[in-house]
């Protein structure tokens, strides 16, 4: 992977430390960082500071995070936000639209696009020469369609409009973006976590089934963003519960390569859950059966992307000290794993600050402490987990 300027830059101010200040953002024993308790949204960092994008592309990868929507002002991962913007300046060298390239955000009709929200985003990225992955052209599940596409009348030659539709959503997005986006997810979730079967959606019914929806949006992708890596993404996890999961996922991946459907790499979302306090444990007893899905999976061609990292802290206790350490040993154990495998080139963290994390809202700790899933704490301070990810980077092997 090509080192670029700006992480080269950014390598030199990393490791021009000038001795005569503390490192603390990104220590995760600071308690009183710069991140913190600097002004929210200056660009200065302090000296012997080496973000997790410099230390990714000193091993030919590169490190991100999502970033959302936000009127100036509001309180949320948005680039409007100077103290988020700030904080994936500092650590970024990769940014993915949390929500706004969805057909949710972006197709308000059947026959209407609004991408003023992504383009927004799409020029803040530009501006600060970061680059963007796309996120998602199909969400293959009905309760992420917007509610017109599940209640749309196809006529009366169902399987042409909906190819048309599909088409023109795909090449309108991609066309729009050109190679401003070089890694897309094509397809995100279609397939059930509780059988293994594929979703259908209103739209795959009217196009003659999941199987043809999914490979139209692979195939369509490859004729308008040719220079893009393009990716089916999805949640199956090393935990256990995920075995059905997995399986059709991998009966989906096979399905790819025995039509010759124009797919890259599986993006392993990574919303990873502890297993309790003992995290070298669990990923001992967890490390076995995901190797065997990596290796199916690789072995079928297919690079991977780690597209949405994030912890949910279940089974440890309140205690933040107890709790971020256990979190951050188990992320570690992870992308030691994952990292392993050198086809990860990218990993997307799903949000930098507990502060914004979906998690919250999502699945709530039974005892009501605020959930820790992400490298920065609400107050925008390093936790160890964000040391834990940059000790990983750290001992990774490099890419060539
Ligand atoms: O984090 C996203 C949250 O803000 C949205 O409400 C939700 C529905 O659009 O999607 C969340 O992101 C999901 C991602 O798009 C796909 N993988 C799972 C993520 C967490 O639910």
């Amino acid at each position: 992977m090509e080192i670029t300027r700006r992480d080269g830059l950014a390598m030199l101010a990393g490791l021009a430390v000038t001795g005569c200040q503390t490192a603390n953002v990104g220590t995760a024993t600071a308690t009183t960082s710069t991140a913190a308790a600097g002004p929210l949204g200056s660009r200065s960092t302090p000296s012997g500071f080496v973000s997790l994008q410099s230390l990714a592309a000193a091993k030919g990868m590169r490190f991100g995070s999502c970033f959302a929507w936000g009127e100036p002002g509001a309180d949320r991962g948005s680039f409007a936000n100077p103290a988020y913007a700030d904080l994936l300046r500092r650590e970024c060298g990769l940014l993915v639209g949390e929500n706004e390239m969805k057909w949710q955000s972006i197709r308000p009709g059947p026959t209407s696009f609004d991408f003023r929200r992504f383009d927004a985003m799409m020029a803040w990225a530009d501006a600060n020469a970061l680059p963007v992955r796309g996120h998602n052209l199909l969400w293959h599940q009905p309760k992420w369609m917007p509610r017109w596409e599940e209640a749309y009348d196809f006529g009366a030659r169902p399987a042409r409009e909906a190819e048309r539709l599909l088409v023109e959503h795909v090449t309108t997005v991609c066309q729009r973006y050109g190679t401003r986006i070089r890694s897309y997810d094509v397809v995100n979730e279609a397939v059930n976590p509780a059988d293994g079967s594929l979703y259908q959606t209103a739209l795959s019914r009217a196009l003659g089934g999941p199987e043809p929806t999914i490979d139209l949006a692979f195939r369509t992708a490859k004729v308008a963003a040719p220079h893009a890596q393009l990716v089916y993404n999805d949640y199956m996890s090393w935990e256990p519960g995920n075995a059905n999961h997995r399986a059709g996922v991998l009966k989906l991946l096979e399905g790819f390569r025995t039509r010759g459907v124009p797919v890259d790499a599986l993006g392993v979302q990574s919303h990873i859950v502890t297993q309790g306090v003992d995290a070298q444990g669990a990923v001992r007893a967890l490390e076995g059966d995901w190797r065997r899905f990596l290796d199916t999976v690789t072995a079928m061609g297919f690079a991977l992307v780690i597209t949405e990292l994030d912890v949910r802290d279940n089974g440890l206790p309140g205690d933040v000290v107890a709790r971020d350490t256990a979190v951050a040993a188990y992320t570690r154990g992870y992308l030691d794993v994952m990292l392993d495998y050198p086809s990860v080139r990218d990993i997307v963290a799903w949000g930098m600050t507990d502060r914004y994390s979906w998690i919250e809202g999502f699945e709530p700790r039974a005892d009501g402490a605020r959930r820790r899933p992400c490298p920065y704490d609400d107050r925008f301070a390093a936790k160890p987990m964000r040391d834990a990810i940059a000790s990983a980077l750290s001992a990774a092997p490099a890419r060539r």
